[in-house]
């Protein structure tokens, strides 16, 4: 692959060397010391191959090496050949954005292979033992994924929907999580445990310059649905097979690569299950093309959706090493990216402390990817990248590695009815929410997400799944659209302010819960505890249209649909508790028209309305600030001023009976 500083060791060395491990005495006071520079343990990791990380000389002499046999460090030389190491090659390709590789330390990076049969630990030791190598890692493959998508027939799932449909694509109106009208055929569904994707869409559905990787199974990037979004690397659509036309270390590279084979995008073989192309499509199914479903960030149909490539570290039911894990992900930010989509982790528990990544002293060689990949500023309206992890479906109290990582998003599932789902991680390290779907016990429901799959999988391309791998690329999709909408605004975001973003635009899951409810059925028999989920499962339930309003520093103001209430505008302004006359409302025709707004009046500087439906709708609000109160309402010294609310009209929401205000949402299960 990426390097020409492959290290072929004689094959000689190997027959003379390949069961010696065992039997040599090593000091034991060495081995301890040795051992101290594990980064991980050998529990599931792959036998015959042990990643390390040498120092800065050691480094130069390996990429300085001409001699095929030898790294040109003496010790090193002598230990990767008792180990019978067949090659030593470096983890990550400098060939592109090699500065700020250096200064990352990733030149000093290297799988060692070896054979199978030799003892892991043992040669692990006996590398750690070279004063030169400064870290040991164990490859552990990432977990692959339980995958069981259930087809639809495209034609059996008409939309029954009442409402107009913003798109034309057939299946929108069975995406529920989308837009959930409380229609969706699942026990107590409730209206609004969505993304409120609608009102997004209405400002922006995504930008071709904002690139989002998805790390997973490959894509299927010959998919009716899909394969405009895709990110063409054109050198190599227009080059020779075999060959790396565009000089980047990968053969035939044209919509992404396969790090577990080293070859192009594949999902055809046996153990294949669709996993990626499933998740690909809830973030970039193409929308508004009269096909299929449609993507959270897909764009309206002018080929103006968000693209994607696919970074591919699970192939035929087995999953990558972490090496390739890690170049899979250097590779979404050397082509571009700007989104990390990563519905994988290593399973629950398996998280040290957060001074493991952030320190840098034992780092792995998958978190130094992930550094380097939100140090690069691939979109001009952010400065870093994005890295959005599924929380996991173990049903555990702790989110997987290395989502559960304090500064990684993690995202838990919710199902129809806006409660937790039955085997969705929770508490530690998870972040935020977002519909995961689930099946129901007759395993034939709508109530799970519905996104494309390879003809290969479904023959209709198209299928119904659930799982926190479902929920994730939700959370994915509308940091590619809060993204498009700076792009539009001209505004752009720190790293930090786009994490605020995604995990503050939320609405309460408590509104789901009524309040005597302390369990639900689960699908195979049984009760799923609520109690257990109260504060945990992240911000809340995540909301496309608030993310984009906070892109643009616009406040939301929710309010009901069918109640009247008298707006006290003081607490949406400022602290919340400063002296603040409203002085005069703009409402447009086209913002009453919008929410159906009726009754409109001031009464005692609050605003008084009704709004009779469901939506959204910018308005300006004219006000003093500050000043003391003087007779009857007067404000002597105080300043006029404006700002634009949302006013977010949605069933559910709930009225402060002391205030006659609507409750602001953002609170916690
Ligand atoms: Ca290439
Ligand atoms: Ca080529
Ligand atoms: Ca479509």
């Amino acid at each position: 692959m990426n390097n020409t500083k492959v290290l072929l060791i004689a094959l000689a060395s190997i027959i003379a060397t390949a069961c010696v491990s065992d039997d040599v005495n090593h000091n034991q006071d060495g081995a301890d010391v040795a051992k101290m520079k594990f980064v991980n343990s050998a529990e599931r990791a792959n036998n015959g191959e042990l990643i390390l990380f040498v120092d800065d000389a050691t480094a130069a002499q390996l990429e300085a090496s001409t001699d095929a046999t030898r790294s040109g460090a003496t010790a090193l030389d002598a230990a990767i050949a008792e180990i019978g190491a067949t090659e030593v090659r470096p983890v990550f390709n400098m060939l592109v954005n090699a500065e700020l590789k250096r200064e990352l330390d990733m030149h000093r990076w290297y799988v060692v292979t070896f054979p199978e049969d030799v003892n892991l630990e043992v040669a692990a030791k006996t590398l750690a033992e070279v004063k030169e190598v400064e870290r040991v890692q164990f490859s552990v493959p990432v977990k692959t994924p339980k995958f069981n998508p259930v087809g639809v027939d495209p034609s059996a799932i008409a939309s029954t929907r009442s409402e107009s449909l913003p798109f034309d694509d057939p299946m929108l109106g069975s995406q529920w999580h989308y837009h959930n009208d409380g229609t969706v055929r699942f026990p107590n569904a409730k209206a609004g445990a969505d993304i409120n994707l609608f009102s997004a869409w209405e400002h922006t559905a995504g930008r071709p310059e904002v690139v989002v990787a998805v790390v997973d199974e490959g894509v299927c990037y010959t998919h009716e649905d899909l394969k405009a979004s895709f990110l063409v690397n054109e050198a190599e659509l227009n080059g020779t097979e075999g060959v790396d036309d565009d000089g980047n270390g990968y053969k035939d590279d044209i919509y992404g690569y396969n790090f577990k084979d080293k070859s192009r995008v594949t999902w055809t073989r046996s153990k294949d299950s669709g996993h990626g192309t499933h998740v690909a499509g809830t973030i970039a199914a193409v929308n508004n093309n009269g096909v299929g479903c449609c993507g959270v960030a897909g764009g309206s149909g002018k080929g103006d959706g968000v693209r994607i490539i696919s970074c591919q570290i699970m192939s035929n039911g087995e999953a990558a090493g972490a090496a390739d894990t890690a170049a899979a992900i250097e590779y979404a930010g050397d082509r571009g990216a700007c989104v990390l989509q990563n519905s994988w982790g290593f399973g629950s528990g398996d998280i040290s402390n957060d001074s493991h990544f952030e320190t840098g002293a034992n780092t792995a060689a998958e978190l130094v990817a992930i550094n380097y990949f939100k140090k690069l500023k691939n979109n001009p309206a952010l400065d870093g990248g994005i890295v959005i992890f599924a929380a996991g479906n173990d049903g555990a109290s702790v989110a997987v590695y290395p989502g559960a990582y304090n500064n990684l998003i993690a995202v838990t599932a919710i199902a129809p009815d806006g409660l937790p789902t039955y085997y969705t991680c929770y508490d530690r390290g998870c972040n935020v929410a977002a519909p995961g779907g689930e099946y129901t016990a007759t395993w034939d429901t709508p109530g799970c997400v519905l996104s494309t799959l390879p003809t290969n999988i479904e023959a209709s391309g198209y299928g119904l799944s659930q799982g926190t791998s479902m929920a994730c690329p939700h959370v994915s999709g509308i940091a590619a659209l809060a993204i498009s909408y700076a792009m539009d605004n001209g505004i752009t975001l720190t790293l930090p302010e786009l994490k605020d973003i995604v995990v503050s635009s939320v609405n309460s899951l408590s509104q789901f819960m009524d309040d005597d409810m302390k369990s639900k059925p689960m699908p195979g028999g049984g009760t799923l505890n609520l109690a257990k989920y109260k504060n945990k499962m992240g911000t809340g339930l995540i909301d496309a249209f608030q993310a984009l309003m906070a892109v643009r520093d616009t406040k939301c103001i929710p309010l009901p649909v069918g109640e009247t209430v008298y707006l006290d505008i003081s607490k949406y302004i400022g602290d919340g508790e400063s002296t603040i006359k409203m002085l005069e409302p703009e409402i447009s025709q086209e913002a009453i028209d919008a929410l159906g707004i009726e009754d409109l009046a001031f009464i005692s500087s609050k605003l008084k309305l009704t709004c009779t439906k469901p939506g959204t709708a910018l308005v300006t609000l004219k006000y003093i600030a500050g000043g003391t109160a003087v007779g009857s309402g007067m404000i002597t010294g105080g300043m006029a001023a404006e700002q634009e609310f949302a006013f977010v009209a949605r069933t559910g929401i709930s009225i402060d009976e002391g205030t006659n205000s609507p409750i602001t949402p953002g609170g916690w299960l």
